[in-house]
């Protein structure tokens, strides 16, 4: 599945490549989807304007709040008859990102995915065992179809129950894994508390992303699983798992770049930056049929490297992201935004306005928890009921967010309170 005609492909022909895809895509948007048409006659630009990829620089930018916007369906290219999954992620409101494929964009996807587990040595000897999360999440179904289309047999254990999947591993004969790099930490810990030696293992490789990891976790996961590792870097907008993915140097992520156009952005500015320098990164879909978004701001900021790399590949080289230019939080590998929570304290005439989002990492799993105080005279007379007005509080938030969280109420005026831009989140983990 090594596709040598693209990752290596001479940098000319890539660009001739991406741009008559570029066109094409743009052809369509223009005629398929009316925000887009909008935006671009707003800007004065027409489809006969771009003809390579140095004219990106004139079309619109897309970000999560044209998504939310258009909500469900309205960035499609396509009819709905034609779209067969959809997907989706938080927004920046209770409201989800909404992400649709069609049939040939499910071929594309199980494309990048098969280029990414070749990348790490998967075979279709191997035996996959997915550990993101199937369901609205890209990560479970995107790893499970790179798998499938390798023609690994590919095991859908989906999150949860430690030991169970322990046992999985142990009985399956799974070769590789994919899931957050903070699980896989979890993973060897009970393995630990389990008695179980990860070198009794066939596990010989994983998949790590959706979230950020150091060099430093590597090491500790390489250590204490005894196996290689890859980082897989990917979002829901672009297509989920797949956008780039790491090969055996270990030097930065290469992206898909006959699929997804990068560019690095100034995140003020909006200004294209230079090669090498630090900024957001932003893709533009060139052969996604039923959502192609054209410039995405994915609010990630890395830098990107164009020299050819030792394992042959010329596709272009991403670093690990250094962080986000938006507020958004990854909690076990779930998106959180923290304007999703306060909406839901706000909804409880109960709740003060002073809160705090506590996010730590204890054991290697992320834990949230929301401190709160209540308004003047409406701390409740009795345990029970300060308890019932808790409960709800939280499974408002659990229900708003997709994850589990701890709410404290604390004592009256006893949380921080900000003269000027108030700092409701503390990000207390630390990636070693
Ligand atoms: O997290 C897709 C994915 C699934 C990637 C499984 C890799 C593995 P979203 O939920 O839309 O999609 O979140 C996308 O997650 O903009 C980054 O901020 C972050 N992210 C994803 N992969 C990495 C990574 C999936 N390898 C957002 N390193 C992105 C750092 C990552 N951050």
């Amino acid at each position: 599945m090594w596709q040598k005609e693209y990752e290596a492909m001479d940098r000319a022909e890539l660009k001739a490549l991406q741009s008559k895809r570029l066109r094409e895509t743009i052809e369509r948007v223009y005629n398929n989807v009316a925000p887009y048409r909008a935006k671009m006659v707003e800007m004065g630009v027409k489809p006969e304007h771009i003809k390579s990829v140095d004219d990106l620089h004139l079309l619109p930018f897309t970000c999560k709040q044209d998504l939310r916007d258009n909500y469900p369906y309205g960035l499609f290219a396509t009819p709905l008859s034609d779209v067969v999954r959809i997907h989706a992620t938080s927004g920046t409101t209770g409201k989800q990102t909404v992400v649709g494929y069609t049939r040939d964009d499910l071929k594309v996807w199980g494309n990048v995915m098969a280029r990414t587990f070749a990348a790490g040595g998967v075979t279709k000897d191997d035996i996959a065992h997915v550990s993101y999360g199937y369901g609205l999440f890209t990560g479970g179904l995107g790893a499970h179809g790179g798998a499938e289309t390798i023609g690994c047999t590919t095991v859908p254990v989906s999150t949860g129950n430690t030991k169970r999947q322990i046992q999985i591993l142990q009985d399956f004969g799974c070769t590789f894994i994919c899931c957050t790099p903070s699980y896989a930490l979890i993973m060897a810990e009970t393995m630990a508390e389990m008695g179980v030696d990860p070198a009794s293992l066939k596990l010989k490789v994983g998949f790590f992303g959706a979230e950020p990891w150091t060099e430093s976790m590597r090491r500790d996961i390489e250590n204490k699983l005894k196996i290689q590792t890859r980082d897989i870097y990917g979002l829901s907008e672009m297509i989920g798992p797949g956008v780039s993915f790491e090969c055996g140097s270990h030097c930065g992520l290469h992206v898909n770049e006959d699929h997804f156009i990068p560019e690095i952005i100034d995140p003020d500015t909006g200004e294209v930056l230079p090669e090498g320098e630090q900024g957001e990164l932003v893709f533009t879909c060139v052969t996604k049929q039923a959502m192609p978004l054209i410039r995405y701001r994915t609010r990630d900021i890395t830098r990107l490297h164009y020299e050819k790399c030792t394992c042959g590949r010329t596709l272009v080289r991403m670093e690990k992201t250094v962080g986000r230019s938006d507020d958004m939080l990854i909690i076990r590998g779930v998106n959180v935004f923290p304007s999703q929570i306060e909406t839901v304290l706000l909804s409880f005439a109960e709740v003060a306005p002073y809160y705090q989002i506590v996010v730590d990492r204890i054991n290697n799993a992320d834990k949230l928890e929301v401190q709160l105080e209540l308004g003047e005279n409406k701390y409740p007379d009795s345990v029970s009921e300060l308890e019932a007005l808790r409960g709800s509080i939280g499974r408002a938030i659990e229900s708003a967010i997709g994850i589990s969280v701890k709410v404290t109420i604390a004592e009256p005026k006893t949380l921080p309170r900000f003269e000027g831009k108030a700092k409701h989140v503390v990000d207390k983990r630390v990636l070693y």
